[in-house]
C-alpha cells in the first residue's frame, strides 16, 4: 500500500499547491475560479468518494495483540475443518476453490488500519492478505453481480456487501495479522479484513465467497444492524 499513500499524499499535496496559485492567479480574473470549483469538485470526489483509500496507520498505533478483542458466534472457538478450502462461485466465469497456499502465491498486500466494533470498541492490527479483487479477477465476476456474500464455518455466521466495497482496494481476504499467520481467534485460516466497513460486516473462518445479483442479508444485518455497514 506504499506506493498508494504516496499517491494520496502526493495528491493531497498537488490540490493545496494549486490553490496557492489559484488565488494568485485569481487577482488576474477571468473565469477562473469557475473552473477551479469544477477541478475541485473532481478532488473532493477522489478524495471523499466511495472509491476513496482510507488512512493507514503507523506501527506505533498498533494494538497490542493480547488486547485486540475476539468474537465468535460458535460456543467454542472455531477450527478449520481438516482440509480447508475456499468456495468462490455464484456469478462468475470459472468457479474456483482455493487453497491456502494458492491465495499466498497472489499479490500481498499489508494495511494496519483501525476496526470499528459497534459494540463500542476499535483497536488497531496490521492485517497480510489479498485483495478480494483480484480473486473476481482470476474466476471472472459476472459485472451483473452487483453483491459479494461471506459464509463462514462458525455456526453460519455470514454477511452480504455492495459489489463496490467488496472490491474496494482495501478489502482484503486476509490470512496474516501483525506479522504472524491469523490465528482462531481471530478468524483463521482466512478472514474478510476491510479498511471501509464495521467489525460485522467482516466475515471470520471464510468458507464461501459468493458473487450474486442480489444481497442475502446477514447475520447481525437480519437481526437489525444496518445493512450497508459502512466506516
Ligand atoms: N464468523 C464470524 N465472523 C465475525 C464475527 C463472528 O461472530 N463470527 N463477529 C464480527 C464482529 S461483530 C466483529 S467486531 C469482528 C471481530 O473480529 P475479531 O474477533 O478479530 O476482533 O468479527 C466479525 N466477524
Ligand atoms: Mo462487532
Amino acid at each position: 500500500m506504499a506506493s498508494e499513500m504516496t499517491r494520496r499524499r502526493l495528491l493531497v499535496a498537488v490540490a493545496a499547491g494549486s490553490a496557492l496559485a489559484a488565488c494568485e492567479r485569481m487577482a488576474v480574473g477571468s473565469g477562473f475560479l469557475e473552473s477551479l470549483g469544477r477541478w475541485n469538485a473532481r478532488v473532493d470526489r477522489f478524495l471523499f468518494g466511495p472509491a476513496r483509500l482510507a488512512g493507514e496507520l503507523p506501527p506505533t498505533a498498533t494494538t497490542p495483540g493480547n488486547a485486540f478483542p475476539s468474537y465468535f458466534i460458535s460456543d467454542d472457538m472455531p477450527f478449520p475443518p481438516a482440509g480447508w478450502t475456499l468456495k468462490v462461485g455464484g456469478l462468475v466465469a470459472r468457479p474456483t476453490t482455493f487453497s491456502l497456499d494458492q491465495l499466498q502465491q497472489m499479490t500481498r498486500i499489508d494495511m494496519r488500519v483501525r476496526h470499528h466494533c459497534v459494540e463500542g470498541w476499535s483497536a488497531v492490527a496490521s492485517w497480510h492478505g489479498v485483495r478480494l479483487r483480484e480473486i473476481a479477477e482470476a474466476v471472472g465476476a459476472d459485472p451483473h453481480a452487483g453483491y459479494v456474500e461471506f459464509r463462514s464455518f462458525d455456526s453460519g455466521y455470514w454477511s452480504s456487501w455492495d459489489r463496490e466495497s467488496a472490491l474496494h482496494k482495501q478489502t482484503l481476504l486476509a490470512y496474516g495479522m501483525d506479522g504472524e499467520n491469523l490465528m482462531p481467534d481471530h478468524g483463521a485460516p482466512v478472514r474478510v479484513y476491510s479498511a471501509v466497513k464495521l467489525g460485522y460486516k467482516m466475515v471470520k473462518y471464510l468458507t464461501e465467497v459468493n458473487f450474486l445479483a442480489e444481497p442475502s442479508g446477514g447475520y447481525w444485518e437480519d437481526q437489525g444492524y444496518e445493512w450497508f455497514g459502512g466506516v
